[in-house]
């Protein structure tokens, strides 16, 4: 399988992340990709491509202009204010508050935050960019007949819906690349969530429409991040409804629970008759992940990577979250081979 990779993710180095009321270096790291470009190497997994250059234009397709305005532009109008470290919003339009996009870069950083942990630094924008680049990469892949293909793509995208930023997320990869195979012939594009966070944003972004189907299995927004998407009982809406699937499972989950929920979005894929899959892969669902509370093992990841296989679909894998970093290139790299059939 063809991984699709640019070293300039380091673009995306931010020195802070608020976690428990303090600022602490950022789970979502350059270490991340660099270990799963190792794996994918050492294990021989397929070529290595750089990704090519797409511009705006593939961007738009799923989120607002003035939201990609404001993402190109917040790191310097940020500076403009005198601020020294990096930008992090402080008030958000709540309930019953008005929804007018403010002049104020203090202002638009709370209007596009759907979370604050995420803090925008020196070349987010750039990074994030080639990021979506590395996912249309693999998308071309697929349209020019590869069965598979692996976007490591960083900083990662399923927290980001048409117009909100957060959750490690800016542009959102998976949704961006699933519109691209749709805008080049595909009639069906199923996206399969298997990160440990409800993937809000691609959620957002395909609500309303019938085209793509958005499969997820994450921990259950009662008591996990982002809280305020992911229950089950979201199943879409218009032309959209019946075609968005959440599968909240409690803290503690296990393979074997984890499995047949997977089952049942694998089972309301394949009736959908997609003509291509996209899944958003995190592997924070890992047992030793530091922030979240599944317990899959690292041979599990494997396990599943063969049933989606199983699946038949050409495949653009998207990475998303994994943050046990030592054991990010194992996992990642099991689903892989999994899905080849090289278990
Ligand atoms: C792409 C992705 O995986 N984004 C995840 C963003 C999560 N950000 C907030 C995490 C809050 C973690 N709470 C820690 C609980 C520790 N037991
Ligand atoms: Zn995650």
């Amino acid at each position: 399988m063809i991984t699709v990779y640019s070293p300039e993710h380091r673009l995306r180095d931010a020195r802070t992340e608020l976690h428990r009321g303090e600022l602490v270096k950022p789970f979502e790291c350059p270490e991340r990709a660099q270990y799963v470009i190792d794996r994918v190497r050492s294990e021989h997994l397929g070529q290595v491509i750089a990704p090519h250059t797409f511009g705006r234009a593939p961007l738009l397709r799923v989120h607002g202009a003035g939201y990609v305005e404001f993402l190109a532009s917040a790191w310097v109008e940020w500076l403009a204010t005198g601020a020294r470290c990096e930008a992090i919003p402080d008030c958000w339009p709540a309930r019953r508050m008005t929804q007018r996009v403010p002049v104020a870069i203090a202002g638009k950083l709370g209007y596009y935050a759907m979370a604050c942990e995420t803090s925008i630094s020196a070349g987010t924008w750039e990074a994030a960019c080639i990021s979506a680049d590395v996912a249309l990469t693999g998308a071309q892949q697929l349209s020019s007949g590869a069965r598979g293909a692996f976007a490591l793509c960083r900083p990662p995208g399923h927290h980001a819906g048409h117009d909100l930023y957060g959750g490690y997320c800016f542009l959102n990869n998976a949704a961006i690349a699933a519109q691209y195979l749709r805008d080049r012939g595909a009639v069906r594009v199923a996206i399969l969530d298997v990160d440990y966070h409800h993937g809000n944003g691609t959620q957002d972004i395909f609500y309303d429409r019938g085209d793509v189907l958005v499969a997820s299995l994450h921990g259950d927004p009662a008591t996990t991040f982002p809280y305020f998407s992911g229950y089950a009982d979201e199943t879409g809406s218009g032309t959209g409804a019946g075609f968005n699937m959440n599968l909240p499972l409690p803290g503690g989950t296990g393979f074997g629970k984890w499995t047949e929920a997977l089952q049942a979005a694998l089972g309301q894929i394949s009736s959908f008759g997609a003509d291509a899959l996209v899944v958003s892969l995190g592997v924070d669902t890992f047992v030793g992940d530091p922030i979240s509370a599944f317990t899959l093992g690292s041979p599990d990841f494997g396990t599943y990577g063969a049933l989606i296989g199983q699946l038949g679909l050409p495949t653009l894998f998207v990475m998303e979250g994994g943050y046990a970093v030592a054991e990010i290139g194992l996992n990642v790299v099991n689903v892989l081979c999994g899905f080849e059939g090289q278990t």
